[in-house]
Protein backbone atom coordinates (compact mmCIF):
# COMPACT_ATOMS: atom_id res chain seq x y z
CA UNK A 1 0.00 0.00 0.00
CA UNK A 2 1.42 3.29 -0.67
CA UNK A 3 -0.01 6.90 1.13
CA UNK A 4 0.07 10.02 -0.53
CA UNK A 5 0.19 12.56 2.22
CA UNK A 6 0.75 16.65 2.55
CA UNK A 7 0.78 17.59 6.18
CA UNK A 8 1.18 21.17 7.02
CA UNK A 9 3.11 22.47 9.89
CA UNK A 10 0.04 24.50 11.13
CA UNK A 11 -3.45 22.43 10.88
CA UNK A 12 -3.33 18.77 10.59
CA UNK A 13 -4.43 20.07 7.34
CA UNK A 14 -5.01 17.06 4.94
CA UNK A 15 -5.50 13.35 6.08
CA UNK A 16 -3.65 10.75 4.07
CA UNK A 17 -4.85 9.68 0.99
CA UNK A 18 -4.58 5.75 0.30
CA UNK A 19 -3.43 5.07 -2.98
CA UNK A 20 -3.42 1.78 -4.68
CA UNK A 21 -0.28 0.28 -6.43
CA UNK A 22 2.46 2.15 -5.20
CA UNK A 23 4.08 -0.27 -3.02
CA UNK A 24 7.22 -2.72 -3.26
CA UNK A 25 8.54 -5.11 -1.41
CA UNK A 26 11.87 -6.82 -0.88
CA UNK A 27 12.56 -9.50 1.81
CA UNK A 28 11.67 -7.76 4.38
CA UNK A 29 11.49 -4.43 3.98
CA UNK A 30 8.49 -2.94 2.96
CA UNK A 31 8.38 0.85 0.42
CA UNK A 32 5.76 3.12 0.43
CA UNK A 33 5.70 5.77 -1.99
CA UNK A 34 4.15 8.30 -1.75
CA UNK A 35 3.01 10.40 -5.01
CA UNK A 36 2.32 14.23 -4.84
CA UNK A 37 -0.19 14.70 -7.34
CA UNK A 38 -0.32 17.52 -9.29
CA UNK A 39 -2.84 19.98 -7.26
CA UNK A 40 -0.77 18.77 -4.50
CA UNK A 41 3.25 19.44 -5.57
CA UNK A 42 5.14 22.18 -4.42
CA UNK A 43 3.45 22.44 -1.00
CA UNK A 44 5.93 21.00 1.70
CA UNK A 45 9.19 19.06 1.15
CA UNK A 46 9.17 14.94 0.88
CA UNK A 47 10.78 12.99 3.77
CA UNK A 48 11.70 9.49 3.69
CA UNK A 49 10.95 7.63 7.09
CA UNK A 50 13.12 4.44 7.37
CA UNK A 51 11.43 2.58 10.23
CA UNK A 52 12.26 -1.20 12.05
CA UNK A 53 9.87 -2.39 15.15
CA UNK A 54 9.63 -5.42 17.01
CA UNK A 55 6.68 -5.49 16.77
CA UNK A 56 4.57 -3.16 15.19
CA UNK A 57 4.13 0.76 14.70
CA UNK A 58 1.68 3.34 13.36
CA UNK A 59 3.15 7.19 12.75
CA UNK A 60 1.98 10.68 12.33
CA UNK A 61 3.39 13.76 10.67
CA UNK A 62 2.22 17.38 12.22
CA UNK A 63 -0.85 15.33 13.36
CA UNK A 64 -1.99 13.14 10.04
CA UNK A 65 -1.97 9.87 10.01
CA UNK A 66 0.91 8.71 7.27
CA UNK A 67 1.82 4.98 7.67
CA UNK A 68 1.20 2.21 9.44
CA UNK A 69 2.78 -1.33 10.32
CA UNK A 70 2.06 -3.73 6.83
CA UNK A 71 3.20 -6.51 9.33
CA UNK A 72 0.03 -6.99 12.03
CA UNK A 73 0.52 -7.08 15.23
CA UNK A 74 -1.34 -10.72 16.04
CA UNK A 75 1.86 -12.47 14.99
CA UNK A 76 4.79 -13.39 17.72
CA UNK A 77 7.37 -12.85 14.54
CA UNK A 78 6.49 -9.40 13.45
CA UNK A 79 9.22 -8.09 11.94
CA UNK A 80 10.19 -6.38 9.17
CA UNK A 81 11.49 -2.58 7.75
CA UNK A 82 9.36 0.12 6.12
CA UNK A 83 10.57 3.01 4.40
CA UNK A 84 7.56 5.68 4.12
CA UNK A 85 7.71 8.92 1.60
CA UNK A 86 5.34 11.65 2.57
CA UNK A 87 5.51 15.34 1.93
CA UNK A 88 5.16 17.70 4.98
CA UNK A 89 6.39 20.99 6.51
CA UNK A 90 8.85 22.08 9.05
CA UNK A 91 8.68 22.15 11.93
CA UNK A 92 8.36 18.38 12.08
CA UNK A 93 6.10 16.88 14.37
CA UNK A 94 6.57 12.91 14.29
CA UNK A 95 4.26 10.81 16.80
CA UNK A 96 4.63 7.32 16.93
CA UNK A 97 2.38 4.35 18.69
CA UNK A 98 4.42 0.95 19.16
CA UNK A 99 3.59 -2.12 20.35
CA UNK A 100 5.59 -5.07 21.16
CA UNK A 101 3.61 -8.31 20.80
CA UNK A 102 1.45 -9.89 23.68
CA UNK A 103 -0.83 -12.92 22.93
CA UNK A 104 -2.73 -11.41 25.76
CA UNK A 105 -3.32 -9.35 28.38
CA UNK A 106 -0.58 -11.41 30.33
CA UNK A 107 2.59 -9.73 28.34
CA UNK A 108 3.82 -13.13 27.82
CA UNK A 109 3.95 -14.97 24.26
CA UNK A 110 4.31 -18.74 23.16
CA UNK A 111 1.88 -19.73 25.91
CA UNK A 112 1.66 -22.70 26.81
CA UNK A 113 4.89 -23.99 24.96
CA UNK A 114 8.80 -24.78 26.14
CA UNK A 115 9.11 -21.04 24.45
CA UNK A 116 6.66 -19.15 26.86
CA UNK A 117 8.46 -15.77 27.76
CA UNK A 118 8.04 -11.81 28.15
CA UNK A 119 8.71 -10.63 24.60
CA UNK A 120 10.83 -7.55 24.26
CA UNK A 121 10.40 -4.36 22.11
CA UNK A 122 12.57 -2.33 20.21
CA UNK A 123 12.44 0.58 17.48
CA UNK A 124 14.46 2.37 15.28
CA UNK A 125 13.48 4.81 12.92
CA UNK A 126 15.18 7.45 10.61
CA UNK A 127 13.98 10.41 8.28
CA UNK A 128 15.48 11.95 5.56
CA UNK A 129 14.62 14.75 3.42
CA UNK A 130 14.52 13.05 -0.08
CA UNK A 131 15.56 15.32 -1.96
CA UNK A 132 18.71 16.71 -0.19
CA UNK A 133 19.40 13.18 1.45
CA UNK A 134 19.74 15.26 4.49
CA UNK A 135 19.26 13.67 8.34
CA UNK A 136 16.71 15.13 9.83
CA UNK A 137 15.71 13.27 12.79
CA UNK A 138 16.77 9.98 13.99
CA UNK A 139 15.49 8.04 17.45
CA UNK A 140 17.99 8.95 20.48
CA UNK A 141 17.43 9.02 23.96
CA UNK A 142 16.07 12.68 23.31
CA UNK A 143 12.69 11.55 21.81
CA UNK A 144 9.84 11.67 24.32
CA UNK A 145 8.41 8.50 25.62
CA UNK A 146 5.01 7.57 27.19
CA UNK A 147 4.22 3.50 28.18
CA UNK A 148 0.61 3.33 27.84
CA UNK A 149 0.67 -0.77 29.12
CA UNK A 150 2.82 -2.80 30.85
CA UNK A 151 2.90 -6.49 31.66
CA UNK A 152 3.40 -8.64 33.30
CA UNK A 153 3.96 -6.12 36.52
CA UNK A 154 5.22 -9.07 38.08
CA UNK A 155 7.74 -10.95 35.96
CA UNK A 156 7.65 -13.90 38.06
CA UNK A 157 3.96 -15.11 36.65
CA UNK A 158 6.41 -15.94 33.20
CA UNK A 159 6.24 -19.85 34.49
CA UNK A 160 2.88 -19.76 35.02
CA UNK A 161 1.02 -22.49 33.59
CA UNK A 162 -2.19 -19.99 33.34
CA UNK A 163 -0.67 -16.95 32.50
CA UNK A 164 -3.98 -14.49 31.89
CA UNK A 165 -4.71 -15.52 35.63
CA UNK A 166 -1.81 -14.81 37.31
CA UNK A 167 0.31 -11.89 35.41
CA UNK A 168 -0.83 -8.80 36.42
CA UNK A 169 -0.74 -5.33 34.19
CA UNK A 170 -1.45 -1.58 34.07
CA UNK A 171 -2.83 -0.24 31.56
CA UNK A 172 -3.44 3.85 30.83
CA UNK A 173 -5.35 6.01 28.06
CA UNK A 174 -3.61 7.64 25.39
CA UNK A 175 -3.64 11.52 26.44
CA UNK A 176 -5.96 13.42 24.67
CA UNK A 177 -5.07 15.26 22.05
CA UNK A 178 -1.25 13.81 22.04
CA UNK A 179 -0.17 13.29 18.81
CA UNK A 180 -1.37 17.27 18.04
CA UNK A 181 2.29 19.50 17.69
CA UNK A 182 1.33 21.62 20.80
CA UNK A 183 0.66 18.74 22.67
CA UNK A 184 3.16 19.17 25.99
CA UNK A 185 4.85 16.46 26.30
CA UNK A 186 7.33 17.64 28.83
CA UNK A 187 6.01 15.55 31.65
CA UNK A 188 7.04 12.15 29.29
CA UNK A 189 10.31 10.42 29.95
CA UNK A 190 13.30 10.24 27.45
CA UNK A 191 13.72 7.39 25.41
CA UNK A 192 15.87 4.58 26.74
CA UNK A 193 18.77 3.24 24.66
CA UNK A 194 19.28 -0.09 24.06
CA UNK A 195 21.93 -2.08 21.73
CA UNK A 196 22.05 -4.06 18.81
CA UNK A 197 22.95 -7.20 21.39
CA UNK A 198 20.02 -6.30 23.63
CA UNK A 199 17.31 -5.99 21.03
CA UNK A 200 18.77 -8.50 18.71
CA UNK A 201 17.18 -7.06 15.56
CA UNK A 202 15.80 -9.31 12.65
CA UNK A 203 14.34 -9.24 9.50
CA UNK A 204 14.74 -6.47 7.60
CA UNK A 205 16.79 -4.53 9.88
CA UNK A 206 19.89 -5.57 8.37
CA UNK A 207 18.51 -4.17 5.04
CA UNK A 208 18.48 -0.66 6.04
CA UNK A 209 21.14 1.63 6.00
CA UNK A 210 20.87 3.20 9.56
CA UNK A 211 22.96 6.12 10.30
CA UNK A 212 25.06 6.23 13.37
CA UNK A 213 23.11 8.42 15.27
CA UNK A 214 20.34 6.19 15.29
CA UNK A 215 19.52 4.23 17.91
CA UNK A 216 17.32 1.33 19.02
CA UNK A 217 15.10 2.81 21.57
CA UNK A 218 12.31 1.40 24.08
CA UNK A 219 10.93 2.31 27.46
CA UNK A 220 12.81 1.92 31.05
CA UNK A 221 12.06 -2.11 30.48
CA UNK A 222 13.01 -3.91 27.45
CA UNK A 223 10.36 -6.52 27.89
CA UNK A 224 7.50 -5.33 30.40
CA UNK A 225 7.05 -1.86 28.58
CA UNK A 226 4.33 -3.04 25.46
CA UNK A 227 2.45 0.03 24.33
CA UNK A 228 4.46 3.21 23.78
CA UNK A 229 4.09 6.31 22.62
CA UNK A 230 6.63 8.53 21.02
CA UNK A 231 6.90 12.17 19.84
CA UNK A 232 9.93 14.42 18.77
CA UNK A 233 9.68 17.67 16.62
CA UNK A 234 12.00 18.63 14.29
CA UNK A 235 12.55 22.69 14.32
CA UNK A 236 12.70 24.48 10.74
CA UNK A 237 16.38 24.36 9.38
CA UNK A 238 17.87 27.85 10.05
CA1 LIG B 1 8.53 -8.70 20.54
CA1 LIG C 1 6.79 -7.39 26.15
Amino acid sequence: MGYNAVVDGGFAALAAVLIAGCSASGGNVSISTATPSSTLSGVGLVFVADIWVDNWFSMTANGAQIAEDVEPITQERSFNAQSVEFTATYPLTLTVVTKDFMENASGLEYIGTDKQQIGDGGFIMQVREKESGKLVTATSPAWREFTIQRAPVNVDCVTSPDPLAECESSALEEPNGWQDPSFDDSSWSNATAYSADEVKPMRGYDEIAWDATASLIWGADLKVDNVLLWRTTVAKPG
